[in-house]
């Protein structure tokens, strides 16, 4: 049981800006918390290299194929460093591993949705990684010390992702009116589940009020969400295409955008287990854990056969 003493210093600590690290004591809750935040990020990074990976063979130029390849390879280097990360609080790979396969671990709602066209390599770039990078900048500022740090080194790449996949939206935009039709019809398809992202609404959330305590979020949803907004609909204006919301509209008073409702009911399903792909994407990877099994295999008979030959050179 956690004392009343050990709750105050620690909560002491966290409002004095210190990081907590993975030696020093934590509150149970805390520690749950935390687990349970950081392998819904890298189940996400894992299960988001699917919707992706459709595409690596279909890219219309090599430039573009290398540079798809490159992000999904940094979104598998996302998940490894998340899931390390993650067993710095007592948890083991293994088992987070499972609860994803088995389909009890949650990961992010967007990877749920199908990436029908060329666009929406462009769309899921500048819309997904950019609504993740506006999370994952104040991810760097999370209290637990191995988390912030993994976080600086993937906002570094999510940046590139963000930019590689305007820059596809840039191509077609100004590209023929066909190319621009597909850019268009994945910035519809793409918008809303992209809002989805940061989670419900902050009155409808159970975790935002403890995490924002623990200075684990440093922003709540909603605050996030209006950020994401207002940065990007300028960059739908550069773009030339039009963000599918009637309700869009500054609000000189607020400084901020106005935005119409979203679909809650299509949110909670998605994340219940009924979207579009949620089936697919679990037998996808449970597929990719059974074909990788000889490589395991082999990575552990090579490591059993280096330790044996150590032992015999220093006998
Ligand atoms: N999808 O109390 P709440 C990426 C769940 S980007 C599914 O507000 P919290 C990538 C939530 O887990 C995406 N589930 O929760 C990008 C909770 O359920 P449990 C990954 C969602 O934690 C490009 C319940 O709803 N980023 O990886 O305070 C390419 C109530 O919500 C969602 C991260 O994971 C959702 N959208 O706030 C490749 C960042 N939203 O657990 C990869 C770290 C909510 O109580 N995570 N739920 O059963 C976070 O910052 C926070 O967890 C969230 C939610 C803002 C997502």
């Amino acid at each position: 049981m956690d004392t009343q003493q050990q709750l105050d210093d620690f909560q002491r600590r966290i409002d004095n800006g210190e990081k907590i690290e993975p030696k020093d004591w934590m509150p149970e809750r805390y520690r749950k918390q935390l687990i349970r935040i950081m392998s819904q990020h890298a189940h996400s990074e894992i299960v988001g290299m699917l919707p992706e990976g459709n595409w690596i063979t279909r890219a219309p130029s090599l430039r573009r194929k290398v540079a798809l390849l490159a992000k999904v390879q940094d979104e598998a280097g996302h998940g490894l460093y998340l899931y390390s990360a993650a067993e710095t609080l007592g948890i083991s790979r293994d088992e987070l591993v499972e609860q994803l396969l088995d389909g009890t671990a949650k990961y992010s709602s967007i990877f749920n949705y199908p990436t029908l066209t060329w666009a929406d390599m462009g769309a899921v770039g500048w819309l997904v990684d950019g609504a993740a990078i506006i999370n994952q900048v104040m991810l760097t500022k999370t209290s637990y010390g191995p988390y912030a740090r993994a976080m600086v080194r993937i906002c570094k790449e999510e940046s590139f992702h963000q930019r590689q996949g305007y820059e596809i939206m840039l191509a077609l935009a100004n590209g023929t009116e066909a190319q621009k039709q597909m850019a268009q019809d994945a910035l519809n398809r793409f918008w809303w589940p992209s809002l989805m992202m940061f989670g419900p609404r902050d009155e409808d959330s159970p975790n935002t009020e403890q995490s924002m305590k623990w200075k684990i979020k440093k922003k709540t949803n909603d605050e996030l969400r209006q950020q994401f907004v207002d940065q990007t609909v300028p960059q739908a204006d550069i773009l030339g295409l039009t963000i599918p919301d009637p309700d869009l509209k500054w609000n000189e008073e607020r400084g901020h955008y106005d935005f119409g409702e979203i679909d809650w009911e299509e949110f909670w399903n998605v994340v219940k287990g009924n979207g579009p792909c949620n089936l697919k994407r679990l037998e996808d990877r449970n597929a990719a854990w059974d074909n990788g099994a000889w490589v395991r295999e082999a990575a552990v008979a090579h490591a059993e056969k280096q330790a044996a030959k150590r032992v015999s050179k220093s006998a």
